[in-house]
């Protein structure tokens, strides 16, 4: 198959409420889409990079550039054959992961398009629904977190995150648990902690919580091992999983028990899958987390949870949670039981409601060769 033209856009929607972590408080989110041309079909792609380097160092702006001025150029008009080829033809641009899993993503649904396949048969999805829960923000006081957990339960989310910070941690998390004693409950520092600092930590060991995800520095597997040691609770890795090969030495050094595996940031679908491979191998549990993404990165994560190593519950809400409006005509509703189906369709198996998406759009770039 051969791209001949791709197109950026530069969205920004408003959140239904604000979203707030260790790292900044949004009540927008930036992302980039990729939309590919080729063989007379359209893909779509979504880079989640955010406005602010605060999750990762990539942000709309240094995406826009390197796709632009590096990847599509690289691959405009060229034979791909795969996911894996477009990650060969990728290779000489150093990290700068999410800008490349936006790419690979519109190749996916190029090719799912292109032979009548769903992104969930492709990869070899298992799952025709699949279990979810819903990550919450810091809020202004752990009662007013009791009462946002308490509206999410009533509409039927079975698994809750709470977002934790210093001086936010321990209060929170008890408060929630106080008030729900038998929540699937889990907490998101964002790499909010030291080695030294998470001493303060200790207290949600008795909390029963499923997993304790990524309180140390993204860069910091060694400390992560260390701290993992003074837990019976799984810490489980986000940032900190940017390959296959992290996650391989991250388990060898025992810095986790369970990953996140977000497509986005390990630098497409491809890369997720084979950190799914290995996690499935060795017996360790596997997540979809998710980055607030429009109905275009929703799609892409339920194929991916759809694969039978996820067996805890992602951060894959309803669109309800997310966006009044979305840029897909499909919106995504909680079924009973906490799941959201999958799509089936060929593809990401969702189509773009066009005056929507303008609506989101503050910049676009097409990009043909001359
Ligand atoms: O750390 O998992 C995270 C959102 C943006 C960036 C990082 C994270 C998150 C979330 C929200 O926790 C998950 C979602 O519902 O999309
Ligand atoms: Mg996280």
């Amino acid at each position: 198959m051969k791209i001949n033209q791709i197109n950026l856009f530069h969205l920004r929607m408003p959140l239904v409420s604000a979203f707030e972590t260790s790292f900044g408080r949004i009540h927008t989110r930036d992302c980039v889409l990729v939309e590919a041309f080729a063989d007379g079909l359209v893909g779509y792609g979504e880079c989640p990079a955010d406005f602010d380097p605060g999750y990762s160092y990539e942000t709309v702006g240094t995406a826009w550039h390197i796709l632009k001025d590096f990847l599509v150029p690289a691959i405009l008009d060229q034979e791909i054959i795969g996911a894996d080829d477009l990650q060969h033809k990728m290779a000489f641009v150093r990290g700068h992961l999410m800008a490349k899993a936006g790419l690979e993503m519109a190749l996916w649904d190029l090719f799912g398009k292109a032979q009548g396949k769903s992104l969930k048969e492709m990869l070899g999805g298992v799952h025709q629904k699949v279990e979810v829960g819903v990550s919450v923000g810091l809020q202004d006081s752990p009662a007013w977190l009791v009462e946002v957990v308490q509206g999410y339960l009533d509409l039927g989310y079975q698994r809750v995150k709470i977002k934790i910070k210093p001086g936010r941690d321990v209060g929170d998390a008890i408060a929630v648990r106080k008030e729900f004693p038998y929540l699937r409950l889990q907490v998101d520092a964002n790499s909010a902690y030291s080695l030294e600092s998470a001493v303060s930590l200790t207290p949600l060991d008795e909390l029963g919580l499923l997993l304790i995800e990524q309180p140390l520095a993204e860069d910091d597997l060694w400390d992560h091992s260390q701290l993992q040691a003074r837990f019976q609770t799984p810490i489980c890795l986000d940032e900190s999983i940017t390959s296959p090969r992290l996650a391989r030495q991250a388990l060898e050094m025992k810095s986790c028990r369970v990953i996140n595996i977000k497509p986005g940031r390990v630098g497409g679908l491809s890369q997720g899958l084979a950190i799914h491979d290995l996690c499935r191998g060795k017996g360790i549990p596997v997540w979809c987390g998710g980055m607030l993404e429009t109905g275009v990165g929703r799609a892409s994560n339920l194929a991916m949870a759809s694969l039978p190593g996820f067996t805890l519950p992602g951060d894959i809400s309803a669109t309800d949670r997310y966006y009044e409006e979305d840029i897909t005509s499909e919106r995504f509703m909680l079924n009973p039981g906490s799941t959201i189906s999958v799509p089936n369709a060929p593809g990401l198996g969702v189509n773009i409601d066009r005056s929507a998406l303008d609506r989101a759009t503050l910049a676009s770039l097409e990009i043909i060769n001359q």
